[in-house]
C-alpha cells in the first residue's frame, strides 16, 4: 500500500471546484491499435485518469495493457475491478469499492477480506469508495453480475442518504454509476441533491456519450466524470468531452500581491 498522491488530487478537486475526467478503459475489449490512438488523444486532450477494468476481464490483457499504457503515457492508472481477480500491480492505484447500494455482503464486506493481504503488501494507493449503481433504463453487466438491485432512477433521497452513509462509514469517495452502456445516464438532479449532502469527492459515470451531457454532470456537481463506451467507439470524442468537463471548474482565484 503506496500513497501515490492519487486520492490527493479527488480530494484537492472536490476542495476547490476543479473537476475532472476520466477515461474508462476495458482490458477485455481492448484492441491495441486502437488504445494507442486512446492514449495519444488522451494525452493531447489532457484526461486526467485512466479507470481500468469491466465486469469479467477473462483473458490475461490486465497486466499487458498497464504495461503498454506506461510505455505511452504518464496519466495515472486507477484500477476499477469488477472482481477479486483483477488486480496488477502494474497500475497506480485500486478503488476499494464497497458496493453500498446492494445488500450482497460479500460486495459490502466479503471480496475486501479476501484481497485486503494482498492489497496490504501491494505497491497501489488504495482508495475506498462507495459504490452505488443507478438504475439505467437497462439491466447492465454489473448488475446482473452482482445480484444486487440498483437504486431506482427517481429516488434522488435514497441515493442522498446511501451516499451520506458511505461517508459517515469513512469511505474516502463515492461512485455513482448507471453502469457501463446504461441507457440513460444519471439525472442532473440526483447528482445536484447528493453533491450538496456530502464533503467527500463525487465520481459520476455510465452511459455518458454527450459533451453536454458530461457538462450538465458537472455543473450538478459531479467531481469526476467517468466515460468508457462512447469513446471506445469513437475516440475522438475525448477532446471535446475534456474540454466540456473542464470548463465546469471553479475559476482560481489569483493572489494579485504575487
Ligand atoms: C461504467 O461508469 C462507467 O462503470 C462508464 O460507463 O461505459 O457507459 O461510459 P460507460
Amino acid at each position: 500500500m503506496t500513497n501515490n498522491g492519487l486520492y490527493a488530487q479527488f480530494h484537492e478537486a472536490k476542495q476547490t471546484g476543479q473537476k475532472k475526467f476520466v477515461v474508462l478503459i476495458d482490458p477485455d475489449k481492448v484492441r491495441l491499435g486502437k488504445i494507442s490512438k486512446v492514449l495519444e488523444t488522451s494525452v493531447e486532450a489532457g484526461v486526467d485518469f485512466f479507470f481500468i477494468g469491466g465486469s469479467l476481464v477473462v483473458n490475461d490483457m490486465l497486466d499487458y495493457v498497464l504495461k503498454s499504457m506506461k510505455e505511452m503515457c504518464n496519466i495515472p492508472m486507477i484500477l476499477f475491478p469488477g472482481n477479486s481477480f483483477q488486480l496488477s500491480y502494474k497500475a497506480d492505484g485500486l478503488l476499494f469499492l464497497s458496493l453500498i447500494s446492494g445488500r450482497n455482503a460479500d460486495l459490502l464486506i466479503g471480496k475486501h477480506v479476501i484481497t485486503a493481504p494482498f492489497l496490504k503488501i501491494s505497491p497501489l494507493e488504495i482508495i475506498s469508495t462507495g459504490y452505488m449503481l443507478i438504475d439505467g433504463g437497462i439491466m447492465t453487466s454489473v448488475q446482473y453480475m452482482s445480484n444486487t438491485s440498483p437504486i431506482p432512477a427517481n429516488k434522488d433521497d435514497i441515493a442522498l442518504c446511501t451516499a451520506m452513509a458511505g461517508e459517515l462509514l469513512g469511505l474516502k469517495q463515492i461512485y455513482m454509476d448507471a453502469g457501463s452502456g446504461a441507457k440513460n445516464p444519471i439525472s442532473e438532479s440526483m447528482i445536484q441533491t447528493v453533491s450538496s449532502g456530502i464533503n467527500i469527492p463525487l465520481i459520476v459515470g455510465g452511459g455518458i456519450s454527450t459533451p453536454e451531457k458530461a457538462a450538465a454532470n458537472a455543473k450538478a456537481g459531479a467531481d469526476v466524470i467517468v466515460v468508457g463506451n462512447a469513446i471506445e467507439k469513437d475516440p475522438r470524442l475525448i477532446k471535446e468531452l475534456v474540454i466540456a468537463v473542464h470548463e465546469q471548474s471553479t475559476p482560481q482565484k489569483t493572489n494579485i500581491l504575487q
